[in-house]
């Protein structure tokens, strides 16, 4: 049941949800659950977020399905069956649908509902609502669940708009089929996105290019069926399961194996390699000897052992020394899994350009010209990533306590208390924002916690009759503390990516920015979870 605003008759609720996708579905739940007037707006046609956007062939998980399904609910476990280890994005949509449908969340969303944008205003203790529809809508607690990545971005280059054939963003990927038969495919980019495309649609067009600008380092995802009695023997096994999602660093079912690479002999460690190598997952990133990822010298070895697999299945050695990341090491990037991936480098019909020798000039009426010349095309699809994890935000226009923008505040950086709200923006929490570990982890079940931890939150906060929270400056202060002390000693915050808050296409993204909270999930758990016991301290209550 809503509300109206009786001065200006705008539509007003206790709590507004942004976004209908893993976190934002579930906070709606929480919300209703505890009896509060919600509403959730969402600026897509329909709920999944990430999985409603994300249509490009070979989109999927790289978690295992079943690690990356909600945990919360008995009856969605029983009844769900995944058919494959690592979903293919057309499944997890309908698994999103089940689950809404089962919660019966539909009635309290909105779709076709951008926001954009949130004014706080002081008098009323309200936050106030535009939308691109010219609607306006006030709530007392804004609860984002806006994306980490959901602000697409395109590469500059001029004439983008004069070409004749069809283009797009991997994210806006047209929801009617794409025929590919025949078709001269251009793909720019090489990041999780273009690897899991390309390695799709090789074999399914006409010709393909790849216009790499820096190779990644990946690896094979080895995705496979499951049948009727591996799903049985799953969901006997789901305690295990998430018990073990619950004390990995990334919240994924990959332990990182304890031993140094010095305290094992050559033959174990190749040993380890190979055999991780051919297991599915995520296990060659996070379950590597711990100090792959730290230490420069095991890295290097571990690297040349990749390095070693590309030269195996690319057969043409120019192409394969082109696919061997340089300027960094594996692992300080996002790794990229892969299914044939390599492979679509020996077919004649694929052929992979490096920008760097000759530069994108400009994008003309038929295809695309570099230094070296111009190639047509039918389609070009631009898989150039997105204004990861702050992007959303700073597309939204955030306006806070006397009239500070958000994104001015966050412009070198976000400063946040926990990941979970702003000093200076009462009655925001950013569920699964930035400097949180939802951001850098296993997406689910950390935003199951970090929901259920602002359901704490909002209880303590009606319980003690309060209308206003926000955290201090000091204890957002002193969080970024803790955030920059989880980038000491990773090789992770020595190489240019998202992670570390580079995009080459966004004026000003050009340095270094302390995203994520780094030092596990595990930590950030027992960290908020004393937060609590302490009567949420490090926030104000009025
Ligand atoms: P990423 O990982 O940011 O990759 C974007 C790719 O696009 C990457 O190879 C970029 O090269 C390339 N790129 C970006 N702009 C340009 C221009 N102007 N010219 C040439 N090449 C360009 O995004 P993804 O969508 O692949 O993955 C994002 C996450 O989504 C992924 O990690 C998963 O968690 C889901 P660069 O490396 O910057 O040289």
């Amino acid at each position: 049941m809503s509300t109206t605003d009786t001065t200006a008759e705008i539509e007003s609720h206790e709590v507004i949800v942004i976004g209908a996708g893993v976190c934002g579905l579930y906070a709606l739940h929480k919300m209703r659950e505890m009896g509060l007037d919600v509403a959730l707006l969402e600026a897509g046609g329909d709920l999944g977020g990430t999985w409603y956007w994300n249509r490009y062939p070979g989109a999927r998980f790289d978690s295992e399905s079943y690690s990356y399904g909600y945990s919360f609910d008995q009856e969605i476990l029983e009844q769900w069956n995944w058919t494959e280890h690592f979903s293919p994005q057309p499944e997890t949509l309908r698994y999103l649908n089940f689950v809404a449908d089962k919660l019966s969340l539909r009635a309290d969303m909105q779709f076709n509902a951008r926001v954009c944008a949130a004014v706080f205003d002081e008098s009323a203790v309200v936050w106030r609502l535009m939308l691109e529809d010219g609607r306006e809508l006030s709530c007392h607690l804004l609860l984002t669940a806006i994306g980490m990545l959901s602000a697409a971005t395109l590469p500059q280059f001029k004439g983008m708009d004069n070409f004749q054939g069809e283009s797009f963003h991997t994210y806006q990927w047209p929801q009617e089929p794409v025929d590919l038969a025949g078709k001269k495919v251009a793909v720019i980019g090489t990041g999780a996105t273009g690897v899991q495309l390309i390695g799709e649609i090789a074999d399914k067009v006409g010709e393909l290019t790849v216009y790499q600008r820096r190779p990644n380092w990946c690896a094979p995802l080895h995705n496979a069926p499951i049948d009727a009695d591996t799903m049985a023997r799953i969901k006997a096994s789901y305690e295990e399961i998430f018990a073990l999602c619950e004390r990995t660093p990334g919240g994924f079912m990959h332990e990182p194996d304890r031993r140094k690479l010095a305290e094992v002999s050559e033959e174990e460690r190749l040993a380890l390699w190979e055999e991780l190598y051919a297991a599915p997952g995520f296990g060659i990133w996070l379950g590597n000897f711990r100090d792959v990822l730290i230490d420069p010298e095991a890295n290097a070895e571990f690297s040349e052992f990749i390095a070693q697999k590309i030269r195996q299945r690319v057969d043409d050695p120019a192409v394969a020394e082109l696919l061997i990341p340089k300027d960094h090491g594996f692992g300080s990037r996002r790794v990229p899994m892969e299914t044939h991936y390599y492979e679509a480098f020996n077919r004649d019909n694929v052929t992979l350009l490096d920008v760097n020798k000759a530069p994108i000039e400009h994008i003309t009426a038929h295809g695309i010209q570099t230094a070296d010349g111009e190639r047509s095309y039918d389609l070009i699809v631009y898989a150039t990533g997105f204004d990861a994890i702050t992007g959303a935000f700073d597309r939204m226009d955030f306006t806070g306590v006397n009239g500070q923008k958000l994104a001015d505040k966050w412009r070198d950086g976000p400063l946040t208390y926990l990941g979970m709200g702003v000093s200076g923006f009462p009655n925001l929490l950013t569920l699964a924002g930035p400097q949180g570990a939802s951001v850098s982890s296993n997406f689910p079940p950390n935003i199951e916690f970090s929901v259920n931890w602002a359901v704490g939150l909002i209880e303590y906060f009606r319980a003690h009759g309060y209308t206003r929270m926000e955290p201090t400056a000091d204890s957002e202060a002193q969080w970024l503390q803790e955030v920059q002390a989880g980038y000491e000693g990773s090789l992770l915050s020595t190489a240019k990516s998202w992670f570390t808050g580079y995009n080459s296409n966004v004026p000003g993204h050009d340095k270094l920015r302390y995203l994520m909270y780094l030092s596990g999930s595990p930590r950030y758990r027992q960290r908020l979870e004393a937060v609590a016991q302490e009567n949420y301290g490090g926030f104000s209550f009025e």
